[in-house]
């Protein structure tokens, strides 16, 4: 496995998952992403993982603009790597949530390396009443829904990172992504080193717990030796606890309003940047490591610099 002497923490500001019903500090208008993003980055996010939404409902877009004018805005503000999401929703088209990488050219964005059920419908137990119609009917249709990442649409997604020199982050749900990621280095068509991001529990792929986290580490070192390197996404109550078992083992860590909207058990974060101070506080003091600047990121990751950004 390829370490970085600081980790380094991705901040996903907001996603696919949460509805605006969920938390009043869910970031949805394109000045609040900015916001929310470069206040993230001084508080020693490397890396932004960025979505948009749709300003006036809240809903997930994969608009070409909204996601320029963020992008650029976020790029003037501050250094951080601008990573763009193409996973978009489970319920857009592979077309439409990867056309941010020709459109923008981005220095790395997400690569989601397999079809999953992506049941965001457990929700709807939580609330009485949702403040716009489409929450409810995207959460419900969350039942019937595979979050489609066929062979085939990668077979065209990852040679399409590498001619506009994006570094796709390996989006990994559970353990078979990481023999399809191998399938890809051993056809030649994924460059090694690679990046993954274990995104563990969504409902439909690996549950959040510490020994599934040790099984997919050693799985990626038989499969890929010292050719990748990681970072760890604890969807909801498990996001500090799995960035904090990740750092620990050399790893990197990603937090965010994306994947949860605590601070702690019962507490709804304040901002992006409440759970980025948290993550940089526990790496310094229960890893030993100290948190990476963007450059140290830039640098470790092999990543083409902003000046390289159709954006
Ligand atoms: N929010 C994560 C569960 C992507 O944007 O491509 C998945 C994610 C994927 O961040
Ligand atoms: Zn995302």
């Amino acid at each position: 496995m390829r370490t970085l002497d600081n980790a380094i923490v991705t901040c996903a500001v907001t996603g696919a998952i949460h509805v605006p019903t969920m938390s009043p500090y869910l970031p949805i208008t394109p000045d609040k992403i900015v916001e929310e993003a470069v206040v993230a980055a001084d508080a020693g996010a490397s890396i932004v993982h960025l979505h948009v939404r749709d300003p006036e409902t809240g809903e997930p877009t994969s608009d070409l603009e909204l996601f320029r004018s963020v992008a650029e805005r976020v790029k003037d503000r501050c250094d951080a790597v601008i990573q763009l999401t193409t996973g978009g929703a489970p319920t857009m088209s592979v077309e439409e949530r990867t056309a941010v990488v020709p459109e923008l050219e981005p220095e790395m964005a997400s690569c989601n390396m397999g079809s999953i059920n992506f049941g965001l419908y457990p929700i709807l137990d939580a609330f009485d009443e949702f403040e716009y119609e489409w929450e409810t009917e995207y959460l419900e249709g969350s039942r019937d829904l595979i979050f489609p990442n066929t062979f085939e649409s990668l077979e065209k997604i990852i040679p399409m990172f590498q001619s506009y020199g994006t570094m796709p982050e390996l989006e990994v749900y559970d353990v078979g992504h990481l023999y399809n990621a191998k399938h890809f280095v051993d056809r030649g068509i994924l460059e090694t080193p690679i990046h993954i991001q274990f995104v563990m529990g969504i409902h439909g792929g690996i549950s959040a717990d510490h020994d599934h986290l040790l099984h997919l580490v050693d799985t990626a070192e038989k499969l890929f030796g010292d050719d990748f390197s990681y970072s760890v996404i604890g969807a909801g109550r498990m996001q500090m606890a799995l960035g904090t078992t990740a750092v620990n083992m050399g790893g990197n860590a990603r937090v965010g309003l994306e994947d949860s909207l605590y601070i702690r058990k019962g507490e709804l974060a304040e901002s992006n940047a409440q759970q980025v101070e948290k993550m940089v506080e526990l790496t310094r003091e229960v890893s030993g490591r100290d948190v990476a600047s963007p450059e140290e990121g830039r640098s470790f990751l092999g990543l083409k610099g902003q000046d390289n950004v159709a954006f």
